[in-house]
């Protein structure tokens, strides 16, 4: 994969335990990680095939890792079954789509493969990462100088937050760093360039948050780092609309489908803090967190500084609906 004659300098050893410890529980007083994912025999889809762990390389020239260019989903595994395949794959092909990447698979294809990786870890609780790069180029932003974009599923575990953080909710802050503008990487594109979050994170990490709340352009609510956000007044659901620049959450999708069908209204409205400082209730959605409440923004308690009733019983409809009830 690497041109011949040419020297490239990997620190091989640092990069597989990085790579190695991609699950992590966060402490809330700290930044430590606190346990690691799966450490055993992994195997990986790569290249259309299945390898080991330590076997599965992309080429250090992949503009994937050059530039960040690329896209991924990240879907979770609940009882055996791959939750909201067709909403993840039909996601991860419009982002693809949207950069000029082809896929050499088709959607269903995509979807044997995941089965087949899931299958072959022994995964029945677990998370799949699915990531397609540009592919192995020169030097330099050309698209038309890459080749072999590539298709890599990692199927491993993943740990929870803490339990508490459910039942007693997150404090937030809101990040300095404002999500990026849609007119420059649009955030309904799930793609590898995720610094904008990072950097968003590392002002949530820095006061002891383990999220932060991100503001677009306008000054108005957009979203949290990985997470949508919702709030609840006077018993209406409301959330940011896709223009806001958001990313169009799978876990969105499925909470907006649970409050109808537990006859709520609900709006997809723009906002400014000052309508998550005086909400009644605040949570967040994502594949990670699935639900979980938010019961502090800025230092303001939202609502009675408990989890909600809405919010409650939301978390306990998605319960359901995650384990095929
Ligand atoms: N906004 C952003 C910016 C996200 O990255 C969500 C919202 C929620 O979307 P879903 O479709 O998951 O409901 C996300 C999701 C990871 C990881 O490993 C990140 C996400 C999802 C899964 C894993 O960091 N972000």
């Amino acid at each position: 994969m690497i041109g011949t004659g040419l020297a490239v300098y990997v620190d091989y050893g640092a990069m597989v335990n990085r790579i190695a410890c991609r699950f992590v529980l966060i402490s809330t007083n700290s930044s430590s990680p606190l346990f690691c994912g799966t450490e055993m025999s992994l195997k990986v889809y790569i290249a259309g095939e299945l390898v080991d762990k330590a076997d599965a390389k992309v080429s250090v020239f992949d503009h994937g890792f050059l530039y960040g260019d690329g896209v991924f989903e990240g879907i979770r595994v609940y009882n055996g079954r791959v939750f909201l395949m067709d909403e993840h794959i039909a996601r991860l092909y419009e982002s693809a789509l949207a950069i000029r990447l082809e896929i050499p698979l088709s959607p269903a294809e995509m979807i044997e493969a995941v089965n087949k990786t899931v299958v072959a870890n022994g995964i029945t609780e677990g998370y799949v990462r699915l990531v397609i790069s540009r592919g192995a180029g020169t030097l330099g932003l050309d698209i038309r100088r890459t080749s072999n974009p590539q298709v890599i599923i990692i199927a491993d575990t993943i740990s929870l937050y803490p339990p508490e953080m459910y039942r007693d909710g997150l404090k937030v802050i809101t990040a300095s760093t404002i999500r990026n503008h849609a007119g420059a990487l649009s955030p309904r594109i799930k793609s590898l360039n995720y610094l904008n979050n990072i950097l968003a994170k590392i002002e949530a990490t820095d006061t002891g948050c383990i999220e932060a709340l991100m503001l677009n352009a306008q000054g108005e609510v957009a979203e949290c780092t990985g997470d949508n956000i919702f709030i609840v007044k006077d018993g209406v659901l409301k959330t940011p609309p896709p223009e806001a620049g958001i990313l169009e959450g799978i876990t969105r999708g499925a909470v907006m489908g649970l409050a109808k069908q537990a006859g709520l209204a609900v709006q997809e409205v723009a906002m400014v803090r000052h309508d998550i400082y005086i909400a009644d209730e605040c949570f967040l959605t994502g594949t990670a967190a699935e639900v979980i409440p938010v019961v502090d923004l800025d230092g303001r308690k939202i609502g009675s500084g408990t989890p909600g009733p809405v919010t409650k019983d939301l978390l306990e409809r998605f319960q359901t609906l995650k384990t095929g009830g």
